[in-house]
């Protein structure tokens, strides 16, 4: 399905007025706080999210899964989605593809769609955590890091078959997590897991592209209970730097143990010119997968405080891939996604706002106070009437969710796909 830009345009008809006269109060009271307020609603407009190809479809978990039905059965069906979001939100102009779940099966085919919609592809992810079918070795026990040579071996290949599918499309980056670890003390040798996976990881890289990334993902716990291979940023630092210039830490928000302080990592791994990716999500527990600055929003400001500090002092770290890492079990997942976009550009907006020289200023005098209050008075702005101009200035929705609704897309899905579709993913 396709939304029309003219329906796009009638459904921002009723809220015209009101965005107009909060967007002119609040830009008037920012420009004369001396904000470029045209330069940050292009910054808005250039800041795109790829959405990963698994979460378009309902989530769940191993108790049960609840369909909003529509799902996209195809690849084709995917993009199409993402469109939907891209037509609302104009910022979800990229796809991050998780392989094998979704195989291209006509490159050229696939490519048009996305062309035609807006959508770049972003970074390809591999899959080492499943066994697939037919093959000869099992991830049962670890993957890169396995003690089988025959295991690495397959794992290594597929990673290097990601790379390929990834380049017909114009990808960029291989990201590569590893559920690798172990559920008791004394299963794995640590030294032995973690140089397999270095060197793993190294005969990959070989096979990377010259203008290619490697992404490397960490995560603390889960699937395994005991220790993980790749558990932190340190590990995956480690790992970069064994593999080379284009290998990089992927943050993904939901991979730390509670109350880590995740804006330093983050502002550490850009000072080092080491941040590759970004996967967001937000959580209460664990890697809960809900839904971007659904329970610690103020964090995601920091976090983007940090990060627009390093998009704007550290040359040396390149462009970023963000993605939304999320799930959904109780929403419809399009409507999730659209939530998700909004919390990023929220974030960033009001990071933008943080005067980088006041605050610099506060920091040498040791004004603790006025560096909190510099950083609360961006945050306790509502900025929302900015991204609304952002979105309307490239032929966005006012508003996301109210236009998916008004629009009843999810129903016209469900008349086109039916109500059993299943989509690929976890
Ligand atoms: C693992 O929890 C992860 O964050 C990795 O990025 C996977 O590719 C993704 O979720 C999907 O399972
Ligand atoms: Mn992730």
């Amino acid at each position: 399905m396709n939304i029309q830009k003219e329906q796009v345009l009638e459904s921002n008809k009723k809220s015209l007025k009101n965005h107009e006269e909060s967007y002119d109060f609040l830009a008037n009271k920012l420009s004369k706080q001396g904000h470029d307020v045209s330069g940050i609603i292009s910054k808005l407009s250039e800041f795109q999210v790829a959405i990963p190809s698994w979460a378009l479809g309902a989530g769940g978990t191993r108790f049960g899964r609840f369909s909003f039905y529509g799902e996209p059965s195809s690849l084709e069906q995917k993009i199409e989605d993402i469109g939907v979001l891209h037509s609302l939100t104009q910022t979800a102009g990229a796809v991050s593809l998780h392989i094998p779940w979704d195989i291209p099966s006509d490159y050229n085919a696939i490519k048009e769609k996305a062309d035609a919609l807006g959508i770049k592809f972003d970074a390809v992810n591999s899959n080492t955590f499943q066994d697939q079918q037919g093959a000869e070795e099992s991830y049962k026990y670890g993957s890169l890091s396995n003690t089988s040579k025959a295991v690495r071996e397959q794992a290594i290949q597929h990673n290097l078959d990601v790379i390929k599918i990834g380049d017909k499309l114009g990808s960029k980056a291989l990201t590569v997590w590893l559920a690798d670890g172990s559920c008791f003390p004394g299963q794995n040798n640590f030294q032995t897991a973690f140089q397999n996976t270095q060197d793993s990881l190294i005969d990959i890289y070989k096979g990377l592209p010259d203008d290619w990334k490697m992404l490397v993902e960490y995560k603390p716990y889960e699937p395994n209970f005991y220790s993980t291979v790749i558990q932190d940023w340190g590990a995956s630092l480690m790992l970069a730097n064994g593999c080379g210039d284009k290998a990089y830490t992927l943050v993904d928000l939901g991979h730390h143990l509670p109350n880590s302080n995740i804006e330093q990592i983050v502002s550490i791994l850009q000072l080092k010119g080491k941040l590759g990716g970004f996967h967001f999500n937000d959580s209460k527990y664990g890697d809960d997968d809900l839904t971007v600055g659904s329970i610690k929003p103020y964090a995601l400001f920091l976090i983007f405080n940090e990060l627009v500090y390093g998009m704007q002092n550290n040359p040396q770290n390149p462009d970023l891939a963000w993605m939304i890492d999320a799930s959904h079990n109780v929403k419809d997942p399009l409507e999730d996604l659209i939530q998700s976009l909004e919390a990023i550009q929220e974030a960033y907006a009001k990071a933008l706002l943080i005067d980088q020289n006041a605050l610099k200023a506060a920091q040498l005098d040791n004004d603790v106070v006025k560096c909190q209050e510099i950083l609360q008075g961006a945050y306790r702005t509502d900025v929302r009437p900015l991204l609304e101009k952002a979105r309307l200035s490239t032929g966005g929705a006012l508003s996301p969710i109210q236009a998916y609704r008004s629009l009843d897309i999810r129903n016209s899905l469900i008349s086109e796909r039916g109500k059993n579709t299943v989509a690929t993913g976890l």
